[in-house]
């Protein structure tokens, strides 16, 4: 069957980025099926789209559903009603079955089969594509217990994808110099899951519980083709890269070996790791390294279920800065166990952080199927089954999202390197400017003064 794959996502904060699951999902087809593949964020002439459906003639529509909405309280964008036009878009000009995907997708997956009218939605990793184009081809209904949703009901989300994982990276493909132009970041996976519990998180849900490490040395081959393609920064997208120390450490060795010379960053959690640990992955490229930190009070990182303490935070900080590289914060505050005295002993805490970005998310959104949402419930913060699509934060005891914000604009005191959310605007036009003068990379290191 002749697969046409949309990536709907056109957000550019705080930088676009490059559609990678549709890598995998067209690995997983392109030994069987033709596979076209079209960005919504390269249109150089606005009708990519409509030159695609109309050339390629597809018998089956696959969309990515990337972001729902900025998850920023400050400014909580939605990307819905783009969304909503893009399927009328497509719908406009074919009748093949339309399939929806992507991280997105399996947050909100029966809201938006409904809201979107598809087809079929694959929950999770879009691999399990390929056993709906088998179905497809039959003619017999689609397989389940496989993550297959369709306009009829819920369903569950399927175990991990136990075949094999194969990326198509086609260096020749248009979408590809659209990145390498704008910035010149590529990105990649090492490994899928993530197996710890924290209380707000759907990434267990997006990629599985259980890690799934890549072959170290597949992983280093992939990093030196996106190099030979032009990438000049890479960007590992893993739930947690250290969350396997001893895989971490083999990838970065693997990279090394692969003769990758470009630099390297990703998300880290602050946990204890071994003397010299950031050292060897600086010297193999790592020059940023994103702290999921999220508090740097004690009683509130154990009711988020983080699996860190704030000295962990501070020892991780210190290894990171002493190794060389560039260091970022995320802070997610205002969920359960917040209070006016957990924020000021955080942000006292946040000021021992030196020579790093402090990224300030200030209330957190309630998403299906997590801990928080029980309780939530619990709390009685959902009453009759709350839409969550428009976002919903969680209401702490005692101080809401907006007194969080003053204090933490208070504190900031104008500080460049204390940014509320992704920045906004502000942020993605400097990025910009910097991108088209040749830097880069993720570049909020040019805030630390
Ligand atoms: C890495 C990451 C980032 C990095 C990306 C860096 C880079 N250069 O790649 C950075 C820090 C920049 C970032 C920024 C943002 N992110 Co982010 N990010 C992630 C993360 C951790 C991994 C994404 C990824 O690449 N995964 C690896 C690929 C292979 O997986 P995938 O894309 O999900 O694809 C698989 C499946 O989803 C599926 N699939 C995908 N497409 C399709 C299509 C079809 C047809 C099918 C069948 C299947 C399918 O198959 C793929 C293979 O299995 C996810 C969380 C997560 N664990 O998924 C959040 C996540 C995607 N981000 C999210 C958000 C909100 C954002 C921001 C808006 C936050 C902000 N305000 O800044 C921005 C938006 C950036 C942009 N321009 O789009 C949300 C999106 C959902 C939501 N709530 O809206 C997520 C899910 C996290 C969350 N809060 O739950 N992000
Ligand atoms: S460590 Fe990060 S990815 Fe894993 S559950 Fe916690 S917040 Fe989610």
């Amino acid at each position: 069957m002749r697969v046409l794959l949309v990536s709907g996502n056109t957000h550019t904060q705080p930088y676009p980025v490059y559609p990678l699951g549709l890598d995998y999902v067209a690995g997983a087809l392109a030994e069987r099926h033709p596979v076209c593949l079209v960005d919504m964020n390269d249109q150089p002439d606005g009708n990519a789209l409509a030159k695609a459906i109309e050339g390629f003639g597809p018998d089956v529509v696959g969309l990515s559903i990337r972001n729902i909405d900025t998850t920023d309280c400050t400014r909580p964008d939605g990307f819905f009603t783009q969304y909503r036009e893009l399927v009328a878009a497509i719908r406009s000009r074919t009748d093949a079955p339309l399939v929806l995907g992507g991280s997105g997708f399996t947050i909100f997956p029966e809201l938006m089969m409904r809201e979107l009218g598809a087809d079929y939605g694959i929950i999770g990793e879009g691999e399990r594509l390929s056993l709906l184009l088998d179905a497809l081809e039959r003619r017999a209904d689609a397989p389940t217990g496989a993550g297959i949703a369709t306009p009829h009901g819920p369903v569950a989300v399927p175990p991990p994808w136990a075949h094999e994982i194969v990326r198509r990276f086609d260096p020749s493909m248009p979408h590809v110099a659209f990145y390498l132009k704008r910035g010149g970041m590529l990105n990649l996976q090492t490994k899928r899951g993530c197996s710890f519990n924290c209380i707000y998180c759907t990434y267990p849900s997006i990629e599985g519980r259980a890690l799934r490490l890549f072959d170290p040395e597949a992983v280093g081959q992939m990093a030196r083709r996106l190099q030979e393609a032009g990438a000049r920064y890479l960007f590992v997208t893993d739930a947690a890269f250290n969350s396997s120390p001893a895989h971490s450490l083999a990838v970065a060795r693997a990279f090394k070996q692969a003769g990758v010379s470009v630099p390297w960053g990703g998300f880290f959690a602050p946990t204890e790791a071994d003397p010299g640990y950031f050292r060897t992955l600086a010297d193999a490229g790592l020059t940023h390294v994103e702290f999921g930190t999220e508090s740097l009070s004690d009683s509130v990182l154990k009711v988020y279920r983080k699996p860190f303490r704030s000295a962990n935070v501070f020892d991780a900080h210190a290894a990171a800065l002493e190794a060389g590289v560039h260091v970022a914060h995320y802070f997610l505050l205002g969920g359960p166990g917040e209070n006016d005295e957990t924020v000021a002993e955080t942000l006292d805490r946040v000021e021992r952080l030196q020579r790093s970005v402090l990224f300030f998310f200030c209330g957190m959104r309630i998403y299906p199927r997590t801990e928080l949402y029980e309780m939530a419930c619990r709390a009685g913060q959902l009453p009759g089954n709350r839409n969550l699509l428009d976002p919903v934060f969680f209401k702490s005891d005692g101080i809401d999202g907006g007194q969080i914000l003053d204090r933490v604009r208070e504190r900031a005191g104008g500080r460049p390197n204390w940014v509320v959310g992704d920045g906004g605007d502000k942020t993605a036009a400097i990025l910009s400017r910097l991108y088209a003068r040749g830097h880069s990379g993720p570049l909020w290191e040019y805030l630390v003064r």
